[in-house]
């Protein structure tokens, strides 16, 4: 904790002064315009908000504090964190220091397990998950603290010290999850030795005698950490962070939104239309040609393809090329990846040749389900809670810099249609 708020500091400080510089010099300068389009479209393409711990250039894909997210690939989730909050990746000692920290907040209260063993049988993971982390906000320090007048200048160390708590609980709660929604028996519990994703990995309780399940789950968690502050989680997060809510309710906003079929839940989706046209064709290998047919009557049936597209990038997605690498590595021969890899062929010419998607590519959802399902984890409404864990690093440290940049309350200005009308002379 010293090591992560010594280099905070030093990092976030500096930010804070070149922020404060730009404001007082050019705080006035327009960086943008907005046409009655964009305001009726989701906002895409406005620049009206900052992120500093990850951005996505439309032809490159996530780039993490300036490194490239197909660079950061062997890293720990842990140490993408380290990342995300201060700037620079960890040596090997300040490594081992973090999972130290990490490892000493574990455990996740028995009332939790209460609240969720209480809940119908067919409440959706992601809603067991959001529910269980909302439960835990009685013990946030942030929310304590600000009770008791705590100053403006430690806002952030409240908040890292909530988000290390929490971040420290996350594996066991989602494994715990798993376990408890899919009849797998008892809890697994956690082995200290083990690094945040690989324990993950070992509380599921999937097969894993090569140690290949560890080494998906440590892939996983850090593609999935963080993608700029506009996407769905990460705004709403921001939002509710900005009332000064702690990273509970943050959190669980966010990932409220990650629930949704066009975000998160789109890996539970793509998973289950790829195994629906292998039902269609008997499980036996598909042609290019019945994958096109295919793909085709769904979209004139007025569906989305899952998997591709984004509101963003403009490329294939550089998270779901490092899954694919996984799989080529691993699970080559395995139907429901070849699938996978047959539908990237002819995906993007058919959504070209549609011309709606203004990004015809895969996007990370496209491949993650088929590796997940190949190692044993076949529960596919249970996949949006391991890119939750994940998550949960990218809003957390985004949520620290904005507690130690002083980021004011998010009110953006709306207005009504008869307003855009006036304006337009209609
Ligand atoms: N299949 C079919 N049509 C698609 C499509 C796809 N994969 N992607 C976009 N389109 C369509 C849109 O539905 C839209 O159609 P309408 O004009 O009829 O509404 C049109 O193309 C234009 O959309 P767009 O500007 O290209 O895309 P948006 O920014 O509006 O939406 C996204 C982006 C991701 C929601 C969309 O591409 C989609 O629904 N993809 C499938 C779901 C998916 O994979 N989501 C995961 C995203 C990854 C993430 O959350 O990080």
């Amino acid at each position: 904790m010293k090591l992560l708020k010594r280099k905070f500091v030093k990092n976030s400080g500096a930010l804070k002064e070149r922020v404060q510089a730009l404001l007082e010099k050019n705080g006035d300068k327009v960086i943008g315009e907005v046409t009655i389009k964009q305001a009726y479209g989701g906002m895409r393409g406005i620049r009206g908000l900052v992120c500093d711990t990850s951005e996505v250039p439309p032809d490159k894909g996530l780039i993490v504090r300036g490194i490239p997210i197909s660079e950061l690939t062997e890293k720990l989730p842990e140490e993408v964190y380290f990342l995300l909050l201060t700037g620079e990746l960890p040596t090997q000692d300040e490594s081992r220091e973090i999972h130290t920290e990490l490892v000493t907040r574990r455990g996740v209260p028995a009332y939790v397990w209460d609240i969720l063993s209480a809940m119908p049988k067919d409440t959706h993971a992601m809603t067991m998950f959001n529910t269980a982390i909302l439960a835990m906000q009685r013990e946030s320090l942030f929310s304590k603290r600000y009770a008791e007048g705590m100053a403006k200048n430690d806002y952030w160390q409240a908040a890292l010290e909530d988000s290390l708590n929490l971040i420290a609980r996350l594996p066991e709660l989602g494994a715990g999850i798993y376990r408890m929604k899919y009849n797998k028996g008892d809890r697994i519990p956690s082995n200290a030795a083990l690094d945040w994703a690989a324990d993950y990995a070992h509380m599921l309780g999937l097969p894993d005698s090569k140690g290949e399940v560890k080494e998906l789950m440590r892939l996983y968690m850090t593609l999935h950490c963080d993608h700029e502050g506009g996407n769905v989680s990460a705004f709403s997060a921001q939002v509710v962070g900005s009332a000064l809510s702690d990273i509970y309710y943050t959190l669980c906003a966010g990932l409220n939104g990650l629930a949704g079929p066009l975000h998160g839940l789109a890996n539970q989706e793509c998973l289950g239309w790829i195994l629906d046209v292998l039902k269609e064709f008997d499980g036996k290998t598909l042609t290019e040609d019945q994958v096109r047919d295919f793909a085709w009557k769904m979209l004139r049936c007025g569906k989305v393809i899952p998997g591709y597209g984004h509101a963003v990038l403009r490329v294939t997605d550089p998270r779901f090329e490092a899954f694919l690498a996984f799989g080529n590595t691993h699970i080559q021969n395995d139907p429901v990846f070849e699938l996978v890899r047959t539908i990237r062929k002819v995906v993007p010419e058919i959504l070209t040749e549609q011309g709606k998607a203004s990004n015809p590519y895969p996007n990370v959802d496209a491949g993650s389900g088929c590796i997940l399902y190949h190692y044993g984890l076949k529960e596919f409404d249970y996949y949006t809670v391991l890119f939750s864990i994940s998550r949960a690093l990218g809003i957390s440290a985004q949520m620290i810099m904005n507690r130690a940049l002083h980021a004011p309350i998010t009110r953006p200005k709306s207005v009504t249609t008869q307003w855009m009308e006036k304006q337009s002379n209609f």
